[in-house]
């Protein structure tokens, strides 16, 4: 199985991850995994931190002559601010030089640091905390996203909406969303397709109307000092039935995919498929009905999102998730300063107004982590000539192994 492990703090000298278990002999592009962290760096509504870091990945081991040998894969990605920041963050500077932050900020992790680690300065938890680390995360997931495309399995998102939205994107039905859920979708369409068009607008939002909405309500909340959050959907196209498991409570799909996109800082909310509207419609309405096609199991509809019984039922895997806005605002709310224990306003820093296509991406990076291990799980292998013809012959074999089975 795939592990990794991130560190670096928001403003330190780097970020660092250790990727093990990776597959040996797969040709990893560097260029791949820097095109994953420039798409995290897109979108409109960031701050001001994004013209500073230009993230580029240098790798330090588990490859060579640009194939992985299967023995931990390190990553590095330097901080470009870390020059603004050598004093406050040096590792044996003197602490002097550095102001203390004693005001937490609701919504952050500021205070819940402060009191889980004892710490004496919120910097130590707000450097941490940060989503600065989902730079580091994007490129250890980039790993197993480029060998789940060497398998035809795509991955793509799209931002619903921003701030609020007047055009009710739950009920429209001309929304993205709605059409996949009932299956409105072209012959040959893949995920990949979705998310080169998402790309192409500043907040990843593919309908004009709701993308000038968002785009007015990020300046309109830049004046004001506020943020604004949002949902997003990601679509995963081409994995087959039989992955994931509903015999243990831990090895469900959908479990693991939700706790990965609901660790990724300030995702408030996951669904899986028709999600919580599921639970407002009969189940005669949301289940959805089983058909043969081209020799294969299809579903007429896909308000269960690609995964019955935490297994994958081979349609598009549909998750929608939702981001609170960004707790540091620049017209603070009420908080207390932890030095005088007084009513003040909370601390003020530079920060982004809206990251909700940033967010998009890194929920696709570690929604690969997630699928990668489903595939290894059950195809199995340590190199990736033996995993690509193992999952191709299972998906091969797959309908004429269910109907020899039950037509002996
Ligand atoms: C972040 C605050 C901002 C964001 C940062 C996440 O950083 P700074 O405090 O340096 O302005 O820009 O995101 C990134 C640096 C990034 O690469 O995404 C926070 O507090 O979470």
């Amino acid at each position: 199985m795939i592990r990794y492990l991130t560190s670096g703090e928001s403003h330190g000298s780097a970020l660092t991850t250790v990727i093990e278990g990776f597959p040996s002999n797969f040709v990893i592009p560097p260029d791949y995994i820097n095109k994953q962290l420039a798409r995290r760096q897109m979108g409109f509504g960031r701050s001001f931190r994004m013209k500073i870091e230009n993230d580029s990945a240098e790798f330090i081991s588990g490859i060579r002559h640009g194939k992985t040998l299967g023995s931990p894969i390190t990553v590095l990605i330097k901080n470009k601010d870390w020059e603004n920041w050598k004093d406050a963050m040096s590792a044996f500077g003197d602490p002097n030089r550095s102001k203390v932050v004693t005001v937490p900020r609701p919504g952050h992790a500021d205070l819940n640091g402060v009191i889980k680690y004892h710490y004496n300065d919120i910097r130590n938890s707000l450097e941490r905390s940060s989503a600065r680390e989902t730079a580091i995360r994007v490129a250890a997931c980039s790993f197993s996203r480029l060998l789940l495309e060497n398998l035809g399995i795509q991955i793509g998102s799209y931002v619903e909406m921003i701030g609020s939205s007047d055009f009710s994107v739950e009920s429209s039905q001309k929304s993205l969303t709605f059409k996949l859920l009932n299956n409105i979708v072209p012959n040959r369409f893949t995920a990949g397709s979705l998310s080169d068009k998402a790309d192409k607008s500043p907040v990843r939002i593919m309908d004009t109307v709701i993308e000038k909405s968002a785009i007015k309500q990020i300046e309109k909340a830049r004046e004001n000092g506020d943020t604004l959050g949002g949902t997003f959907v990601v679509v995963v196209t081409g994995l087959p039935p039989g992955f994931g498991s509903f015999m243990s409570w831990d090895r469900k799909l959908d479990g693991l995919l939700a706790q990965a996109i609901m660790s990724i800082n300030a995702v408030k909310a996951v669904e899986i498929g028709g999600g919580f509207r599921i639970a407002q419609n009969p189940g005669s309405v949301v289940m959805d009905e089983i058909f043969i096609k081209n020799n294969n199991f299809s579903r007429k509809t896909n308000f269960s999102g690609g995964i019955e019984g935490g297994v994958s039922n081979g349609m598009p895997v549909i998750i929608r998730a939702a981001m609170k806005p960004i707790p540091t605002l620049m017209k603070p709310l009420d908080s207390v300063d932890l030095a005088t224990m007084k009513k003040v306003r909370a601390f003020r820093e530079r920060s982004d107004y809206t990251a909700v296509p940033a967010c998009s991406i890194v929920a696709e990076s570690v929604v690969a982590h997630v699928l990668a291990n489903a595939i290894i799980e059950k195809i199995g292998g340590d190199s990736y000539e033996e995993i690509l013809p193992g999952f191709n012959n299972y998906k091969k074999n797959l309908f004429h192994r269910v109907k020899s089975n039950f037509q002996k």
